[in-house]
């Protein structure tokens, strides 16, 4: 086992479902400690971002509307980075599966998620899939000064007259 950040995010469904305290107490069945944690207005540039890779799929534009909060009538979602060993793993199954139809009933995504009718899955929180989308994940929607713990290497970059520390 090893030690592993993962990037969480409350969706808006969550936020507009008021379950902001139930996810972060099954999130604390984990044990892991949280690193990072911020409220974010999510832009269409940052939500293009974070699904790049689902581009192609039927349900893309829906779920920009969703992640950017047009669905909900809300663009805030809530943004957290868990540190532990075995995060991924450990964050995936309390998440559960995709689909809320097919998550374990008392998965986060099981006892909240669920189906539009234009076919999306609603499902309540994201969870990184794999160490390299963690990393890909954290270093978009967090800057180095806003997660306590020296995750990634960084450089300084000068701006004006300000020193600005970003990801390398
Ligand atoms: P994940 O969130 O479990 O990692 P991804 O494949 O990365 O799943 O998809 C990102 C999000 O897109 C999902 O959380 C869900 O909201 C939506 N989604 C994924 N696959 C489908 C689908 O087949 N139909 C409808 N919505 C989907
Ligand atoms: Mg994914």
């Amino acid at each position: 086992m090893k030690e592993q950040a993962t990037l969480v995010i409350i969706k808006p469904d969550g936020l507009k479902k008021s379950l902001t305290g139930n996810i972060l107490t099954r999130l604390s069945e984990t044990k892991l400690k949280i690193i990072g944690a911020k409220m974010v207005k999510v832009s269409k540039d940052l939500a293009a971002k974070h699904y790049a890779h689902l581009k192609e799929k039927p349900f893309y534009s829906e779920l920009i509307k969703y992640i950017t909060g047009r669905l909900h009538g809300d663009n805030r979602v809530m943004a957290l980075v868990y540190w532990g060993e075995d995060a991924i793993a450990k964050v995936r199954k309390i998440a559960g599966a995709t689909n809320p139809e097919e998550a374990e009933p008392t998965s986060i995504r099981g006892a909240y998620g669920r189906i539009l009718t234009s076919g999306l899955y609603e499902n309540v929180v994201h969870a990184s899939s794999s160490e390299e989308e963690a990393e890909r994940e954290i270093k978009l929607w967090f800057e180095p000064d806003e997660i306590v713990y020296p995750l990634y290497p960084i450089k300084e970059i000068t701006l004006g007259r300000v020193k600005k520390k970003v990801w390398k």
